[in-house]
């Protein structure tokens, strides 16, 4: 089949890679004419593992092209962006943007599928109108279905494929015809249901990690309050065989699991309470973390220097959307009294080079590892505690070794185990 991707980004790309490698001649569009330049020369501009050879297979082999304009094809399928407003809304700007940019190219017959995450009625009231009102019924002239990615980012291309999916139609006719076309790469089941039920299912997936985290992060400042390391009581609760406490951390990032709880809180703002207090509290996480640099620090006369390890929102991604280091920079630097240095070779920080981390970490006051990025892994502790002015970290993953930290000469500060600050 002739498909056209509306939005070459982190799902869109791997997509069209995707049906573009399984048999299907794809036309990615994106309004960024950097993308569109890079694909056709079978290049990415984002880190992805194994995508670029996955592009540029498919663009080598013809079945992958790129252009800011979309033609007549088959299927469409708007992987566009649904960023979230001040007021905690979807703006659906895009997804609009994208549905009317296809209607010239739309005929009957043609399949259209929403693959961004959107507020539970998207598919069907927002997008199906506006089909309705260029003539198209949906379900009837044009098949029309919500088709959720659910895929890891560092993990997209072996997710795409072993993932199980959800199709949501607007009617069964559009949901069979739309999981058949997934069926060329998808070795998961994939299960038909109708688009709203879908929507709420993508929603809920990651609202359920939202929450869980949200529990991890109070367990953490529980346990800092009260002496308890919070990492062992996650692993030895853990070993229950029907609990699954997750990871405290510096706050939750990314476009995904920071932003979609608020879609279902926008449709039912009263009922949605546990959601938006866990959204909440993993919001707090950025401050609470800045609170305790502050305390790890406050025998510091004059400017204190913090060097921060890893910005981007998760480990081994170079992707900074709603990165909760971010969020703590800025308090950083909004209190006058701190000077930062980041280290994060994924992100693209507008460095000219590449800063080592010796260098960066020399006569600041306290390390802070941010984000577990593997390369972080494998640190001269020694050499760190001979360039540092005050030898001390404060790790918010449990990534290090406590006694290996120590046994240099540096003072090791956990996040969840405040016994250092509050015995
Ligand atoms: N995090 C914690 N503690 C944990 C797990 C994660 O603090 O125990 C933080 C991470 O550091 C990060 C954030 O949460 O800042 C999100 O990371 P993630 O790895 O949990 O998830 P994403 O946002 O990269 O991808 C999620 C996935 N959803 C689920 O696992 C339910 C993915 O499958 C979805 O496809 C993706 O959202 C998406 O696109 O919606």
């Amino acid at each position: 089949m002739d498909i056209c991707i509306i939005g070459l980004g982190y799902i869109g790309l791997p997509t069209a890679a995707m049906f573009a490698t399984h048999g299907h001649n794809v036309l990615g569009i994106d309004v960024n004419k950097k993308v569109v330049d890079a694909l056709c020369q079978g290049k990415i501009i984002i880190e992805e593992p194994h995508l670029e050879e996955a592009v540029s297979k498919a663009v080598k082999q013809g079945s992958l092209r790129a252009s800011t304009e979309p033609e007549n094809s088959d299927v469409f399928i708007i992987c566009v962006p649904t960023p979230i407003m001040p007021d905690k809304t979807a703006d659906l700007t895009y997804v609009e943007s994208g549905t009317r940019k296809i209607l010239p190219y739309l005929k009957k017959g043609n399949m259209v599928i929403l693959e961004s995450t959107s507020p539970p009625g998207t598919t069907r009231d927002f997008v199906g109108d506006i089909l309705a009102k260029a003539g198209f019924v949906p379900g009837e002239d044009v098949h029309l279905a919500y088709c959720p990615e659910r895929v890891l980012p560092g993990r997209i291309l072996t997710e795409l494929k072993e993932n199980n999916r959800i199709v949501g139609g607007v009617n069964e006719k559009s949901a069979q015809a739309v999981k058949e076309l997934y069926k060329c790469f998808v070795k998961g089941e994939i299960y038909t249901t109708e688009a709203t039920t879908a929507e709420m299912c993508k929603l809920m997936e990651n609202t359920y990690r939202d929450v869980n985290i949200a529990l991890a992060n109070e367990l953490a400042i529980l346990c800092e309050k009260m002496g308890v390391n919070a990492w062992d009581v996650i692993k030895f609760a853990n070993k229950h065989p029907r609990v699954n406490l997750h990871m405290p951390g510096p706050g939750v990032g990314g476009h995904c699991i920071a932003v979609d709880p608020w879609f279902i809180v926008e449709k039912q703002p009263k009922i949605a309470k546990i959601i938006s207090l866990a959204r909440v509290t993993n919001d707090g996480m950025p401050h609470y973390v800045f609170n305790r640099i502050k305390e790890l620090t406050n025998d510091i006369k004059g400017k204190k220097k913090i060097c921060i390890l890893g910005v981007t929102y998760k480990p081994n991604v170079d992707d900074m959307r709603e990165s909760p280091i971010i969020e703590l920079l800025g308090l950083l630097d909004d209190q006058g009294s701190f000077e930062t240095v980041v280290v994060d070779k994924h992100a693209n920080l507008g460095d000219s080079k590449e800063k080592d981390i010796y260098e960066a970490v020399s006569d600041s006051h306290l390390m802070v590892l941010a984000v577990n990025h593997e390369e972080f892994g494998d640190i001269d502790f020694a050499k760190i505690k001979r360039a540092m002015k005050a030898p001390r970290v404060l790790d918010t993953r449990n990534f290090w070794d406590k006694e290996k930290v120590e046994s240099a000469g540096l003072e090791y500060n956990l996040l969840g185990w405040g016994r250092s600050v509050y015995e």
